[in-house]
């Protein structure tokens, strides 16, 4: 009778400090699970280590758009206005609309020529600096409404997204900040008011947008205009109307890699120290958009964005990823004496790798000309530059090889790398930081290009590493790198082997890898 009042007294002490107990740990660790939820951003805190540090940054992820428009890879710009009617490259905003009539206008040749280079989306000027609207806007008569072109019926906004539908692309739009016509500019409530309301016309009436441009570019100088934009109210818009949209530029999503040449850094990390204001508001409540309202567009155009002695000293780190874009003419605009400067295929695709192939987007400008097409020296360069990329990547010669790693994890085997999926990836187990990954073939192979892609959904890791080929009896260095994240493009001098390894020799956290390739380059490549 006594021990069985016992263990019913011992029963209920138990509860009481068990359920408590379970309360406070179900507690923390869901608070832990809220901390640590992966962001596209990191606070750094006062005192913290610069391994704690470079381990933040490796957790440091992308948003799903940033990620979606990663995976693009290359995409087009199309510069078309007033401009291309003046033979100017910077209209001066006092251009007559009748100007604008391009004879033979058609969005769905602009289409069909970027879709068959490969290219996944258009990105159009809907408004350059001139202010001259390439859609009938509602907020001033200086647009194609004004023009003789389809009667003043017309709107190459509405047609280059139909014909980007209809083709299967992406459709960004370019809304210049800097307005040279609008008699607003200057006036910063009016102005931005009036940016608010083209950027909501042209967000809701032409289907689904992925990208806007906002470009930072103003040539007023110190006696012109001045005009605060009011940036966070912006982003706004485009939050509220198209929220899978990425902002390039002046927004939080898409950096400038810092040319317009097409050839992006050799290390290129997306993830890199940004300048933002009031932090304490964004540990607070960081929201789907947290960096909206904190973010100070600055210059992120040196050499060395994201190393660890550029993030050491960093307060906050972003993913904010690099687009590199170049023209493929001399101008932006079509200007007739160019049309023997368009760049040749092979210049082409050595933009590819220095760009696409360096953790960027390409964005490649390609300018319709006064009919409104695409110059034909301009479609043959393309498809030249697509034919030569699709023979050199057509037949990966990794493909059927026996992969072994000196690290996995368990549910990340290091077959995931060459079955094609991307969305397998191989890891090393946690902790390991360096890594060795064997490819044997069944035959000595010939191979002159390498592709290798981190799964940098999960953040970007790799810092150094390199390509070696067994030879019979050592390992023989054939290629270097630094940095991967989404895609790292090599070329190489021809290597025969029946053997490589690909060495992992620095990693933020431990390594991932969700693609690796080997190619033979084309023979047009040469030809530049
Ligand atoms: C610059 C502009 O000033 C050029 O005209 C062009 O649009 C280029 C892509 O961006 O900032």
């Amino acid at each position: 009778m006594k021990s069985k009042k016992f263990s019913a007294v011992a029963f209920f002490v138990l509860l009481a400090v068990a359920i408590p107990l379970m309360i406070f740990l179900l507690r923390t660790q869901k608070k832990a699970t809220i901390l640590e939820q992966p962001r596209n951003f990191a606070l750094i805190r006062p005192g913290e280590t610069i391994d704690e540090i470079v381990r933040k940054a490796a957790r440091v992820v992308p948003t799903a758009s940033q990620a979606a428009w990663q995976e693009r890879e290359a995409i087009a710009f199309i510069h078309f206005g007033i401009n291309t009617f003046t033979n100017r490259e910077w209209g001066e905003g006092s251009e007559n609309p009748a100007l604008f009539n391009p004879a033979t206008f058609d969005a769905r040749q602009w289409a069909r020529v970027i879709k068959e280079a490969g290219l996944k989306m258009i990105i159009l000027t809907a408004k350059h600096h001139d202010g001259f609207c390439l859609w009938p806007t509602a907020f001033t008569d200086h647009s194609v409404k004004s023009s003789p072109w389809r009667g003043g019926k017309g709107d190459v906004v509405a047609e280059t997204a139909a014909a980007c539908r209809e083709f299967g692309l992406a459709l960004g739009i370019y809304l210049s900040p800097w307005d040279r016509h609008e008699p607003s500019y200057g006036d910063s409530p009016r102005y931005n008011e009036h940016f608010r309301a083209q950027l909501r016309e042209l967000l809701t009436n032409y289907g689904r947008l992925d990208e806007v441009w906002f470009d930072g570019a103003c040539g007023e100088g110190p006696s012109g205009k001045r005009q605060e934009y009011d940036w966070a109210s912006y982003f706004q818009v485009v939050r509220e109307l198209q929220p899978q949209a990425v902002i390039f530029g002046m927004g939080p999503d898409v950096r400038w890699v810092g040319t317009e040449s097409g050839y992006g850094r050799e290390t290129e990390w997306s993830v890199v120290p940004l300048n933002l204001r009031n932090l304490e508001g964004l540990a607070a409540a960081p929201g789907p958009f947290p960096l909206d309202g904190h973010f100070v567009p600055g210059d992120l155009t040196g050499p060395d964005l994201g190393s660890r002695e550029k993030i050491a000293p960093a307060r906050t780190l972003a993913w904010y990823p690099a687009e590199t874009d170049v023209s493929i003419r001399p101008g932006w605009f079509y200007h007739p004496d160019q049309d023997d400067k368009v760049k040749t295929p092979g210049t082409l695709v050595d933009i590819y790798y220095s760009s696409a192939g360096r953790n960027g987007v390409l964005l490649l400008n390609i300018p319709p000309d006064t009919r409104g097409l695409i110059h034909d020296n301009d479609a043959a360069a393309l498809s030249g530059m697509r034919s030569i990329l699709d023979e050199t990547f057509r037949v990966d010669l990794a493909a059927g090889s026996v992969v072994r790693a000196s690290s996995e994890s368990r549910a990340h085997p290091p077959a995931f790398i060459i079955d094609g999926d991307p969305e397998t990836y191989w890891t090393a187990e946690d902790g390991v930081e360096s890594a060795r990954i064997e490819f044997d073939f069944p035959a000595a192979k010939t191979f002159d290009r390498a592709r290798l892609e981190e799964y940098f959904r999960i953040g970007q890791r790799v810092e150094k590493f390199s390509l070696e080929a067994w030879d019979g009896q050592a390992w023989r260095v054939f290629a270097q790198g630094t940095t991967i994240g989404a895609k790292r493009l090599l070329r190489f001098a021809p290597v025969t082997a029946a053997r490589i390894r690909l060495v992992l020799e620095q990693s933020r956290t431990n390594p991932t890898l969700a693609a690796f390739g080997l190619y033979q380059s084309s023979k047009r490549e040469e030809s530049r």
